[in-house]
Protein backbone atom coordinates (compact mmCIF):
# COMPACT_ATOMS: atom_id res chain seq x y z
CA UNK A 1 0.00 0.00 0.00
CA UNK A 2 3.00 2.21 0.97
CA UNK A 3 4.70 1.68 -2.00
CA UNK A 4 1.99 2.25 -4.25
CA UNK A 5 1.29 5.52 -2.83
CA UNK A 6 5.56 6.15 -3.19
CA UNK A 7 5.09 5.20 -6.78
CA UNK A 8 2.28 7.74 -7.36
CA UNK A 9 4.20 10.53 -5.41
CA UNK A 10 7.49 9.33 -7.37
CA UNK A 11 6.03 8.65 -10.97
CA UNK A 12 6.15 11.85 -12.42
CA UNK A 13 10.35 11.96 -12.95
CA UNK A 14 10.15 14.37 -16.15
CA UNK A 15 12.48 16.83 -14.28
CA UNK A 16 15.16 14.48 -13.90
CA UNK A 17 15.01 13.04 -17.39
CA UNK A 18 14.81 16.10 -19.49
CA UNK A 19 16.25 18.88 -16.86
CA UNK A 20 14.71 22.86 -16.55
CA UNK A 21 16.73 25.08 -18.52
CA UNK A 22 16.25 28.45 -17.22
CA UNK A 23 16.26 29.79 -13.52
CA UNK A 24 12.73 30.80 -13.33
CA UNK A 25 10.99 27.51 -14.03
CA UNK A 26 8.30 25.10 -13.85
CA UNK A 27 7.62 22.33 -11.03
CA UNK A 28 6.66 19.02 -10.94
CA UNK A 29 3.10 19.76 -10.17
CA UNK A 30 2.92 22.18 -12.97
CA UNK A 31 4.13 19.26 -14.79
CA UNK A 32 1.44 16.71 -13.39
CA UNK A 33 -1.15 19.75 -14.48
CA UNK A 34 -0.06 19.94 -17.83
CA UNK A 35 0.20 15.92 -18.38
CA UNK A 36 -3.71 16.61 -17.50
CA UNK A 37 -4.15 19.20 -19.55
CA UNK A 38 -3.02 16.86 -22.43
CA UNK A 39 -5.27 13.89 -21.75
CA UNK A 40 -8.68 16.11 -22.02
CA UNK A 41 -7.12 17.91 -25.26
CA UNK A 42 -6.22 14.18 -26.64
CA UNK A 43 -9.84 12.35 -25.05
CA UNK A 44 -11.74 15.62 -26.47
CA UNK A 45 -9.95 15.17 -30.03
CA UNK A 46 -11.58 11.59 -30.02
CA UNK A 47 -14.68 12.78 -29.03
CA UNK A 48 -14.92 15.38 -31.82
CA UNK A 49 -13.87 13.07 -34.65
CA UNK A 50 -16.31 10.14 -33.49
CA UNK A 51 -18.85 13.00 -33.54
CA UNK A 52 -18.16 13.98 -36.45
CA UNK A 53 -18.21 10.77 -38.20
CA UNK A 54 -21.96 9.90 -36.83
CA UNK A 55 -23.04 12.78 -38.99
CA UNK A 56 -23.39 12.19 -43.09
CA UNK A 57 -20.23 12.71 -44.60
CA UNK A 58 -21.12 16.54 -46.37
CA UNK A 59 -21.28 18.09 -42.22
CA UNK A 60 -17.93 16.81 -40.96
CA UNK A 61 -15.65 19.54 -42.07
CA UNK A 62 -16.40 21.43 -38.46
CA UNK A 63 -16.20 18.50 -36.54
CA UNK A 64 -13.10 17.23 -38.12
CA UNK A 65 -11.08 20.69 -37.64
CA UNK A 66 -12.21 21.19 -33.99
CA UNK A 67 -10.67 17.51 -33.69
CA UNK A 68 -7.68 18.36 -35.45
CA UNK A 69 -7.00 21.68 -33.40
CA UNK A 70 -7.52 19.64 -30.03
CA UNK A 71 -4.93 17.06 -31.34
CA UNK A 72 -2.45 19.53 -32.33
CA UNK A 73 -2.95 20.96 -28.65
CA UNK A 74 -2.57 17.62 -26.92
CA UNK A 75 1.01 17.46 -28.80
CA UNK A 76 2.06 21.08 -27.73
CA UNK A 77 0.86 19.71 -24.00
CA UNK A 78 2.59 16.82 -24.29
CA UNK A 79 6.10 18.72 -25.14
CA UNK A 80 5.24 20.94 -21.92
CA UNK A 81 4.62 18.39 -19.59
CA UNK A 82 8.00 16.52 -20.64
CA UNK A 83 9.89 20.07 -19.92
CA UNK A 84 10.23 20.31 -23.87
CA UNK A 85 9.79 23.20 -25.92
CA UNK A 86 10.77 26.42 -23.92
CA UNK A 87 13.94 28.30 -24.01
CA UNK A 88 16.21 30.18 -21.36
CA UNK A 89 15.20 34.16 -21.90
CA UNK A 90 16.95 36.56 -19.08
CA UNK A 91 13.80 38.65 -17.90
CA UNK A 92 13.40 42.69 -18.22
CA UNK A 93 12.10 43.19 -14.48
CA UNK A 94 13.87 40.68 -11.68
CA UNK A 95 11.46 39.85 -9.22
CA UNK A 96 13.08 37.38 -7.00
CA UNK A 97 10.95 38.38 -3.63
CA UNK A 98 7.31 37.49 -5.69
CA UNK A 99 9.29 34.14 -7.10
CA UNK A 100 10.40 32.96 -3.44
CA UNK A 101 13.98 33.46 -5.11
CA UNK A 102 16.50 36.10 -4.33
CA UNK A 103 18.50 35.69 -7.08
CA UNK A 104 21.27 38.31 -6.33
CA UNK A 105 22.29 36.67 -2.50
CA UNK A 106 22.07 33.63 -5.13
CA UNK A 107 24.56 35.05 -7.04
CA UNK A 108 22.55 35.09 -10.25
CA UNK A 109 23.27 38.43 -12.24
CA UNK A 110 21.10 37.45 -14.85
CA UNK A 111 18.22 35.33 -14.10
CA UNK A 112 16.51 33.80 -17.09
CA UNK A 113 12.71 32.03 -17.47
CA UNK A 114 11.55 29.65 -19.27
CA UNK A 115 9.65 30.86 -22.52
CA UNK A 116 7.48 27.68 -23.91
CA UNK A 117 8.00 28.07 -27.85
CA UNK A 118 5.86 25.25 -27.98
CA UNK A 119 2.92 27.15 -27.35
CA UNK A 120 3.83 29.96 -30.01
CA UNK A 121 4.04 27.07 -32.26
CA UNK A 122 0.41 25.41 -31.33
CA UNK A 123 -1.44 28.39 -31.10
CA UNK A 124 0.05 29.78 -34.78
CA UNK A 125 -1.38 26.01 -36.00
CA UNK A 126 -4.89 26.73 -33.55
CA UNK A 127 -5.70 29.78 -33.44
CA UNK A 128 -6.22 30.30 -37.39
CA UNK A 129 -8.53 27.15 -37.61
CA UNK A 130 -10.57 28.18 -34.67
CA UNK A 131 -11.31 31.50 -36.43
CA UNK A 132 -11.96 29.08 -40.20
CA UNK A 133 -14.27 27.07 -38.17
CA UNK A 134 -16.12 30.41 -36.77
CA UNK A 135 -16.07 32.07 -39.96
CA UNK A 136 -16.63 29.66 -42.35
CA UNK A 137 -20.62 29.23 -40.53
CA UNK A 138 -20.64 32.66 -41.85
CA UNK A 139 -20.36 32.93 -45.82
CA UNK A 140 -17.56 35.71 -45.32
CA UNK A 141 -15.82 36.28 -48.81
CA UNK A 142 -12.49 34.25 -49.01
CA UNK A 143 -10.13 37.50 -49.51
CA UNK A 144 -11.55 38.81 -45.90
CA UNK A 145 -11.15 35.59 -44.55
CA UNK A 146 -6.78 35.53 -45.86
CA UNK A 147 -6.93 38.79 -44.32
CA UNK A 148 -8.69 38.10 -40.65
CA UNK A 149 -5.80 34.83 -40.77
CA UNK A 150 -3.15 36.59 -41.71
CA UNK A 151 -3.65 39.12 -38.42
CA UNK A 152 -4.04 36.57 -36.58
CA UNK A 153 -0.54 35.12 -37.76
CA UNK A 154 0.78 38.67 -36.91
CA UNK A 155 -0.47 38.47 -33.36
CA UNK A 156 0.79 35.19 -32.14
CA UNK A 157 4.46 35.57 -34.25
CA UNK A 158 4.83 38.79 -32.52
CA UNK A 159 4.01 37.82 -28.99
CA UNK A 160 6.90 34.48 -29.33
CA UNK A 161 9.04 37.41 -30.99
CA UNK A 162 8.17 39.45 -27.56
CA UNK A 163 8.65 36.09 -25.47
CA UNK A 164 12.02 35.69 -26.76
CA UNK A 165 13.44 39.24 -26.54
CA UNK A 166 15.33 40.07 -23.27
CA UNK A 167 15.09 43.51 -22.99
CA UNK A 168 12.04 46.36 -23.10
CA UNK A 169 11.57 46.32 -26.75
CA UNK A 170 9.75 43.46 -26.14
CA UNK A 171 6.71 45.58 -25.43
CA UNK A 172 7.05 46.68 -28.94
CA UNK A 173 5.94 43.49 -30.39
CA UNK A 174 3.17 43.12 -27.75
CA UNK A 175 2.05 46.50 -29.10
CA UNK A 176 1.77 44.84 -32.97
CA UNK A 177 0.27 41.92 -31.19
CA UNK A 178 -2.89 43.81 -29.59
CA UNK A 179 -3.58 45.82 -32.18
CA UNK A 180 -3.70 42.56 -34.78
CA UNK A 181 -5.94 41.04 -32.00
CA UNK A 182 -8.06 44.81 -31.92
CA UNK A 183 -8.37 44.51 -35.89
CA UNK A 184 -9.37 40.43 -35.79
CA UNK A 185 -11.99 41.84 -32.98
CA UNK A 186 -13.34 44.26 -35.24
CA UNK A 187 -13.89 42.10 -38.42
CA UNK A 188 -15.66 39.74 -36.27
CA UNK A 189 -18.16 42.60 -34.93
CA UNK A 190 -19.28 43.80 -38.10
CA UNK A 191 -17.93 41.98 -41.26
CA UNK A 192 -18.06 38.60 -40.49
CA UNK A 193 -21.39 39.37 -38.13
CA UNK A 194 -22.93 41.03 -40.95
CA UNK A 195 -22.57 38.03 -43.73
CA UNK A 196 -24.04 35.82 -40.41
CA UNK A 197 -27.28 37.86 -40.99
CA UNK A 198 -27.72 37.57 -44.72
CA UNK A 199 -27.74 33.84 -44.29
CA UNK A 200 -29.95 33.48 -41.75
CA UNK A 201 -31.43 34.22 -38.34
CA UNK A 202 -30.51 30.91 -36.72
CA UNK A 203 -27.32 31.25 -38.34
CA UNK A 204 -26.79 35.01 -36.87
CA UNK A 205 -27.85 33.48 -33.59
CA UNK A 206 -25.22 30.34 -33.19
CA UNK A 207 -22.96 33.18 -34.63
CA UNK A 208 -23.15 35.46 -32.01
CA UNK A 209 -23.02 32.79 -29.43
CA UNK A 210 -19.68 31.27 -30.49
CA UNK A 211 -18.22 34.51 -31.20
CA UNK A 212 -18.64 36.48 -27.96
CA UNK A 213 -17.18 33.14 -26.14
CA UNK A 214 -13.89 32.99 -28.65
CA UNK A 215 -13.75 37.19 -27.93
CA UNK A 216 -14.02 36.65 -24.48
CA UNK A 217 -12.05 34.27 -24.02
CA UNK A 218 -8.81 35.93 -26.19
CA UNK A 219 -9.13 38.73 -24.50
CA UNK A 220 -7.75 37.22 -21.03
CA UNK A 221 -4.40 35.61 -23.64
CA UNK A 222 -2.48 39.47 -23.57
CA UNK A 223 -3.35 39.85 -20.17
CA UNK A 224 -1.44 36.55 -19.10
CA UNK A 225 1.59 36.91 -21.41
CA UNK A 226 2.07 40.52 -19.71
CA UNK A 227 2.13 39.45 -16.24
CA UNK A 228 4.32 35.64 -17.24
CA UNK A 229 5.87 36.43 -20.92
CA UNK A 230 6.36 40.04 -20.48
CA UNK A 231 6.37 41.66 -16.91
CA UNK A 232 7.70 37.89 -15.07
CA UNK A 233 5.15 38.99 -12.41
CA UNK A 234 3.85 35.51 -11.99
CA UNK A 235 5.11 32.11 -11.81
CA UNK A 236 5.72 29.80 -14.32
CA UNK A 237 3.94 27.06 -12.69
CA UNK A 238 1.04 29.76 -12.42
CA UNK A 239 1.61 30.51 -15.69
CA UNK A 240 0.76 26.80 -16.83
CA UNK A 241 -2.23 26.53 -14.77
CA UNK A 242 -3.39 30.05 -16.29
CA UNK A 243 -2.56 29.25 -20.01
CA UNK A 244 -3.74 25.76 -19.41
CA UNK A 245 -7.34 26.68 -18.19
CA UNK A 246 -7.45 29.25 -20.97
CA UNK A 247 -6.63 26.43 -23.62
CA UNK A 248 -9.02 24.06 -22.37
CA UNK A 249 -11.89 26.95 -22.78
CA UNK A 250 -10.83 28.18 -26.03
CA UNK A 251 -9.93 24.68 -27.48
CA UNK A 252 -12.33 21.84 -26.43
CA UNK A 253 -14.86 23.53 -24.62
CA UNK A 254 -15.70 26.36 -27.27
CA UNK A 255 -15.31 23.80 -30.01
CA UNK A 256 -18.04 21.44 -28.39
CA UNK A 257 -20.04 24.86 -27.64
CA UNK A 258 -19.63 26.04 -31.43
CA UNK A 259 -20.41 22.26 -33.01
CA UNK A 260 -23.86 22.16 -30.38
CA UNK A 261 -24.76 25.69 -32.48
CA UNK A 262 -23.83 24.71 -35.92
CA UNK A 263 -25.12 20.83 -35.86
CA UNK A 264 -28.48 22.25 -35.66
CA UNK A 265 -27.87 24.34 -38.79
CA UNK A 266 -28.88 23.89 -42.60
CA UNK A 267 -25.49 22.90 -44.28
CA UNK A 268 -26.51 23.84 -47.92
CA UNK A 269 -27.42 27.42 -47.22
CA UNK A 270 -23.32 28.06 -46.54
CA UNK A 271 -23.24 26.33 -50.14
CA UNK A 272 -19.94 24.74 -49.82
CA UNK A 273 -18.34 22.57 -52.45
CA UNK A 274 -15.00 21.17 -52.69
CA UNK A 275 -12.20 22.85 -54.69
CA UNK A 276 -11.93 22.14 -59.07
CA UNK A 277 -9.58 19.44 -58.01
CA UNK A 278 -11.08 17.51 -55.54
CA UNK A 279 -14.48 17.58 -57.12
CA UNK A 280 -12.64 15.93 -59.89
CA UNK A 281 -11.35 12.97 -57.70
CA UNK A 282 -15.03 12.58 -56.27
CA UNK A 283 -16.35 12.56 -59.67
CA UNK A 284 -13.68 9.90 -60.79
CA UNK A 285 -14.75 8.19 -57.89
CA UNK A 286 -18.43 8.04 -59.00
CA UNK A 287 -17.30 7.00 -62.10
CA UNK A 288 -15.51 3.88 -60.85
CA UNK A 289 -18.79 3.30 -59.26
CA UNK A 290 -20.62 3.04 -62.69
CA UNK A 291 -22.51 5.72 -65.10
CA UNK A 292 -25.86 6.26 -63.58
CA UNK A 293 -23.49 8.27 -60.45
CA UNK A 294 -21.66 10.07 -62.94
CA UNK A 295 -24.74 11.13 -65.46
CA UNK A 296 -26.12 12.69 -62.03
CA UNK A 297 -23.24 14.73 -60.98
CA UNK A 298 -23.26 18.12 -62.82
CA UNK A 299 -20.24 19.90 -61.30
CA UNK A 300 -21.22 22.68 -58.30
CA UNK A 301 -20.17 26.16 -58.59
CA UNK A 302 -16.85 27.06 -56.27
CA UNK A 303 -16.57 29.36 -53.48
CA UNK A 304 -13.73 31.70 -54.47
CA UNK A 305 -12.97 35.26 -54.64
CA UNK A 306 -15.25 37.88 -53.02
CA UNK A 307 -18.61 36.20 -54.01
CA UNK A 308 -20.12 35.13 -50.86
CA UNK A 309 -21.70 32.13 -52.06
CA UNK A 310 -25.07 32.73 -50.47
CA UNK A 311 -25.05 36.47 -52.17
CA UNK A 312 -24.17 35.27 -55.68
CA UNK A 313 -27.11 32.03 -55.56
CA UNK A 314 -30.63 32.48 -54.14
CA UNK A 315 -31.33 30.18 -51.55
CA UNK A 316 -33.43 27.66 -53.07
CA UNK A 317 -30.66 27.27 -56.03
CA UNK A 318 -28.12 27.17 -53.63
CA UNK A 319 -30.24 23.89 -51.98
CA UNK A 320 -30.76 22.51 -55.10
CA UNK A 321 -26.90 22.52 -56.02
CA UNK A 322 -25.28 18.47 -54.89
CA UNK A 323 -23.86 18.30 -51.95
CA UNK A 324 -20.29 17.22 -52.03
CA UNK A 325 -18.55 16.24 -48.85
CA UNK A 326 -16.09 18.99 -47.39
C1 LIG B 1 -0.26 37.21 -27.34
C2 LIG B 1 0.81 38.26 -27.04
C3 LIG B 1 0.82 39.36 -28.04
C4 LIG B 1 -0.47 40.11 -28.02
C5 LIG B 1 -1.64 39.21 -28.05
C6 LIG B 1 -1.57 37.86 -27.77
C7 LIG B 1 -2.80 37.07 -27.93
C8 LIG B 1 -2.90 35.76 -27.98
C9 LIG B 1 -4.12 35.02 -28.16
C10 LIG B 1 -3.99 33.67 -28.13
C11 LIG B 1 -5.06 32.74 -28.25
C12 LIG B 1 -4.79 31.46 -28.10
C13 LIG B 1 -5.76 30.42 -28.14
C14 LIG B 1 -5.33 29.18 -27.85
C15 LIG B 1 -6.17 28.07 -27.77
O1 LIG B 1 -5.81 27.08 -27.21
C16 LIG B 1 0.29 36.30 -28.42
C17 LIG B 1 -0.44 36.44 -26.04
C18 LIG B 1 -2.96 39.87 -28.38
C19 LIG B 1 -5.41 35.68 -28.36
C20 LIG B 1 -7.16 30.68 -28.45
Amino acid sequence: MEAAADFLVKRNNVLNVNPLVANIDITTAASDWLWAVFAVMLASAIGLLAWGHSRPIGERAFHELAAALCFTASVAYFSMASDLGAAAVPVEFVRGGTLGENWVALGVTDPTRSIWYARYIDWTITTPMLLLSLVLATGMPLSQIFGLIFFDIVMIITGLLGALTPSRYKWGFFTFGCVAMLWIFYVLMFTARKSATLLGSDYAKAYTVSASVLAVLWFVYPIIWGVADGGNVITPTSEMVAYGVLDLLAKPVFSFIHMMQISRLDYARLGFSSSKVSDGAHQGLLHEKGPMSQSATPRPSTVVGDGNAFHNAPATQAHAQPQVAV
